[in-house]
């Protein structure tokens, strides 16, 4: 995993810092800070009929964090990977879930690369396994192309948040869940009734181009202040297809970066936000790592904002 963070190295002062010069392995006495996991797997996108090579995904937002500049002090942490035997997802997600919530206990946030979409199942259970979180009103932002609330007979990279759902209302409450980027095109008219008896917020992609920003960060505002703690899940597919090249399914419309990255750093500064989960990273698609670029470019803004 270390021989992943590699880069130039101008000096070794924190003027000079860079995430692959401050990056350590995590481990149990560690001060708090920002800790990153992996989840290498593509067995989800598969079970969903995608297009395979999400697998990489983790290794690839490493490379492209590890040259990227810092400008905050907060400790770094990577906790490894996560990876699927034998097609056997849940044992994956299962183990996953319990790093996120030990990681949780320790740390000011939790940061999962995917991976599948199917990477927000674990991380939103490794929440409910953490103390630090129990008994606190948990809302859920996805940035997304697709609801991914699809029935399906066992649980794949559509199916995340029907699984959610299902969890909050075995424990007596009803979901927090808002989605910012629908593509109208790309939901089904059963998947938006099944979005609508959820209580499901959404807005479409074409609001939220960036003339739209205020009523979105708005929206964002209203989830943030009926909320104690913040899972932001990032589906990479929620962006362009000429930014996000490297995804299971490329929007041809697509969210603008620039509306995606106000909405993680609006999020950041709120002191709510708790885990991260960035998803459907392809690098076998990817186009010059555009796609990884973007990826690292959003957990870099996160990690510079969060309070
Ligand atoms: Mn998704």
């Amino acid at each position: 995993m270390q021989s992943l963070w590699t880069g130039r190295t101008d000096g070794s002062g924190a003027e000079h810092a860079r995430w692959h010069q401050e990056i350590i392995e995590a481990h149990p006495d560690a001060p708090p800070g920002i800790a990153l996991v992996g989840y290498a797997s593509d067995e989800g996108v598969r079970r969903n009929k995608g297009r395979a090579g999400a697998a990489d995904g983790p290794a690839a937002i490493r490379r492209a964090l590890a040259p990227l500049a810092r400008h905050t002090d907060i400790p770094l942490y990577d906790a490894g990977d996560i990876e699927v035997f034998d097609q056997d997802l849940e044992s994956a997600q299962d183990a996953l879930a319990q790093r996120v919530g030990s990681l949780l206990d320790q740390h000011r946030l939790v940061v999962a690369l995917g991976g599948g979409h199917d990477i927000a199942w674990s991380t939103y259970q490794g929440g409910q396994l953490s103390g630090r979180l129990s008994g606190k009103r948990l809302a859920i932002i996805n940035l997304d192309a697709h609801f991914d609330l699809r029935a399906a007979e066992q649980p794949t990279s559509g199916t995340p948040f029907r699984q959610i759902a299902a969890a909050e209302s075995a424990a007596g409450r009803n979901i927090d869940y808002t989605v910012y980027g629908i593509a109208r095109s790309a939901n089904t008219r059963a998947l938006f009734a099944e979005a609508e008896s959820l209580g499901v917020s959404f807005i479409e992609d074409v609001e939220c181009t960036p003339r739209h920003l205020p009523a979105v960060l708005d929206s964002v505002a209203k989830v943030i202040a009926r909320a104690d703690v913040i899972h932001l899940s990032i589906d990479l597919d929620v962006l362009p297809a000429a930014t996000a090249p490297g995804v299971s399914a490329p929007a041809a419309y697509g969210v603008p970066l620039e509306t995606i990255a106000a909405i993680c750093e609006f999020l950041a500064a709120s002191q709510k936000l708790t885990v991260v989960d960035i998803a459907e990273l392809n690098p076998a698609h990817d186009i010059d790592s555009r796609t990884a670029r973007v990826a690292a470019r959003l957990v870099d803004t996160i990690a510079n904002t969060l309070r």
